[in-house]
């Protein structure tokens, strides 16, 4: 069975076999955790990414770690939070589901996911987390060769609705 856990840490300095970028549709970089990615990882990742021909709210697409301890990078782009009634639920899933499945179809065992969408995005935390909890649960069933998701959180908040819902 897939282990779920909830840290509060950097992402960048985790030596996980990949870490999820909460990117936007360019995957030229951003500030947030983008910014922290793109400048921890150097300009390979930058060059990488430029291939890739952008990305859409929902898909998710891989590249090198570069200079980071991960191995890969996912990226994928979260919704901009716009009430809750544009479908934002499910394209916040869909960034979590398309992660799993693209790590797994890599045989890749152990990814790390920021709090995507909660920052810039500005998606309520509370709402993102149960949302994300519920999508990595879902597809670590149909991905069971994931051995541990962590929920890399960067606030002590963020850390204790983890923590609240993974214990459930
Ligand atoms: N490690 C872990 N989490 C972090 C780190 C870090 N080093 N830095 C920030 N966070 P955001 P979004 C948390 O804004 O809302 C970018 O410009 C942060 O505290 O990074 O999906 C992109 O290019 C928050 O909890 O991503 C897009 O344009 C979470 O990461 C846009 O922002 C997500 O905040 C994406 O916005």
């Amino acid at each position: 069975m897939t282990h779920l856990r909830a840290i509060r840490d950097d992402i960048t300095t985790l030596k996980v076999d990949a870490i999820v970028n909460a990117a936007n549709e360019t995957l030229l970089g951003g500030s947030g955790v983008d910014g922290a990615i793109h400048a921890a990882a150097g300009r390979g990742l930058h060059d990488e990414c430029r291939e890739l021909g952008g990305c859409e709210p929902g898909e998710a697409k891989m590249t090198g770690g570069y200079r980071l301890p991960a191995t890969h990078v996912i990226h994928t782009v979260g919704p901009f939070w716009r009430g809750g009634g544009h479908g934002e639920d499910q394209v916040l899933a869909d960034c979590y589901r398309h992660a799993i499945a693209l790590a797994a179809g890599h045989g890749l065992r152990t990814v790390a996911f920021p709090c995507i969408s909660t920052g810039t995005y500005g998606y309520p935390q509370d709402y993102a987390a149960e949302v994300a909890v519920a999508a990595v649960r879902e597809a670590v069933e149909q991905h069971p060769s994931i051995e541990e998701v962590t929920f890399c959180c960067f606030s002590d908040y963020d850390l204790e609705l983890y923590e609240a819902l993974i214990a459930d």
